[in-house]
């Protein structure tokens, strides 16, 4: 109901150089297709792969129903939907973190290395939400900190446990924890830069002022849909070894 509501609500008010609209409106699309896609393959795996499809799936579905809220939110009020961004990463990031463990279990990947990557990433939005709503005249101090928590992240996966792992799998196992590595550096990066572009601190000077939506809706697009599709590839490769 309140969804069909969204869609009837929302044509009336778009503006072709809304640039923010736009993308919330593409980015809501993606993230339906892709849960649709994520889901409607799930029965071409056996359960081990099962689950980190599903995964997948769920972090897009997350995103697209929260996309419908922002889009909405969005065309109402013409300001950032900073609450439900922050929700909506609250519940998918972590999701991302167990991903890592998922594909990291085969090798012997240990519960907690999945806390502490999801401990991490909570640090990481939470101390980024004060910095974007609740405290904004020391946004980049808690930037800052949500930042290291971010690079505790990268370190993980990149030269701490979670890499000696996927070494010691080998094969399409590392060559996918690689590309993954890859999204957190370079595809996560974009929203330090978002978050910069839409609050004041000492980088105000040097990158001037953006529209952080638009910043965060194309890394979304970019981080949970092809993060998912990395997974896919690899469940479908092992699947062909295996049958
Ligand atoms: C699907 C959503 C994803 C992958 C969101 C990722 C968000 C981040 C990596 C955010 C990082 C931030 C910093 C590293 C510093 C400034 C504050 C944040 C929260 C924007």
């Amino acid at each position: 109901m309140n969804s069909l509501l969204i869609f009837a609500d929302v044509s009336s008010k778009l503006d072709p150089t809304d640039y923010v609209g736009f993308t919330f409106f593409v980015g809501s699309m993606a993230m339906m297709a892709a849960s649709a896609f994520f889901f409607l393959s799930l029965s071409q795996f056996d359960t081990k792969w099962r689950t980190s499809i599903l995964v997948s799936g769920l972090i897009t579905f997350i995103a697209a129903v929260h996309y419908f809220y922002m889009r909405d939110y969005w065309f109402s009020n013409l300001e950032s939907p900073t609450f439900f961004r922050y929700v909506d990463w609250l519940l998918t990031v972590p999701l991302m973190c167990v991903e890592f463990y998922l594909i990291l279990k085969v090798a012997g990947a240990k519960k907690s290395l999945m806390w502490k990557l999801i401990f991490a990433s909570v640090v990481m939005l939470v101390t980024g939400y004060f910095g974007e709503a609740v405290f904004m005249s020391q946004a980049a101090l808690w930037g800052g900190i949500s930042g290291l928590a971010y690079f505790y992240i990268v370190y993980e996966i990149w030269l701490g446990g979670a890499k000696k792992l996927a070494i010691a799998e080998g094969g399409d196992v590392l060559k996918s924890h690689k590309i993954l590595c890859w999204f957190v550096l370079v595809g996560w990066a974009i929203y330090p830069l978002g978050y910069m572009l839409g609050t004041d601190g000492w980088y105000t000077s040097i990158i001037g002022t953006g529209s952080v939506d638009v910043v965060y809706n194309i890394a979304d697009a970019i981080n949970k849909i092809g993060f998912g599709l990395v997974i896919y590839a690899l469940a479908v490769k092992k699947q062909a070894v295996h049958s």
